[in-house]
């Protein structure tokens, strides 16, 4: 069986694992901390990873397009190619200019740590720029990318509530508060799969906060 390694608080391990709910892909979980994983299947040693019948893959967006390949039951793209290349373009921006962005706060707003007031300036300038050119490609109709379930809800439902909070903690304001987004998890929160998801969060998530208490 196709086993997910990592740890499910991680937003790029729980992005794979809502596809493979909602593929309906069997899949077994296997737990690896950072700094216990294998660097053979992801040299970087950054989750999730995954070990298929034929080898490894490492990189979430690569192992999704790869589940796409391999189990074409309920896709998570369009068999359109142009349409399919809008679902990829939304992920790219929300992982390349959201998400890998707001990920500089992350160590202030969320491990107990600082971030230097130059840093935080520059991912403000950043976002600022960024979120509003995002808001002109995502749909929330009621999907990121319209009408079907795809990809780009994988990242946004793990992504997006990620960069609310840690703007709102770090700039007082949620920066995505002018985007329909509350409303989107609140839609989104209704599929099991997501609940399935954002419970076994909050669980790990308890579990590496006291991991890491001395
Ligand atoms: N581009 C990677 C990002 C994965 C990533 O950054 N994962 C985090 C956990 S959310 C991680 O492993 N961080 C440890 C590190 O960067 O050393 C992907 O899409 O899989």
């Amino acid at each position: 069986m196709l086993k997910l390694c990592g740890f499910a608080a991680s937003n790029y391990y729980n992005k794979v694992k809502l596809a493979l709910l909602e593929k309906n892909v069997p899949f077994e979980e296997v737990l690896a901390w950072i700094g216990e994983t294998d660097l053979n299947a992801s040299p970087l040693g950054k989750v999730p990873y995954i070990v298929a019948d034929g080898g490894t893959l490492c990189e979430s967006e690569v192992i999704a397009e790869y589940l796409e390949a391999a189990y074409p039951q309920t896709p998570l793209l369009p068999a359109d190619p142009l349409a399919a290349g809008k679902v990829r373009e939304l992920v790219t921006y929300m992982e390349l200019y959201l998400e890998l962005t707001a990920r500089e706060l992350y160590p202030e707003a969320f491990f107990g740590g600082k971030v230097s007031d130059g840093v935080k300036e520059r991912q403000h300038k950043l976002l600022t720029r960024y979120i509003p050119a995002f808001a002109r490609l995502a749909k929330f109709s009621p999907y990121m990318a319209g009408d079907t379930f795809t990809l780009a809800d994988c990242a946004a439902v793990v992504h997006l509530p990620l960069v609310s909070a840690c703007t709102k903690i770090i700039y007082g304001s949620d920066m995505l508060a002018d985007l329909p987004v509350k409303d989107y998890l609140k839609r989104m929160s209704e599929r099991p799969t997501v609940q399935k998801v954002n419970a076994d969060r909050k669980t790990n998530t308890e579990l590496m906060l006291s991991r890491n208490k001395p």
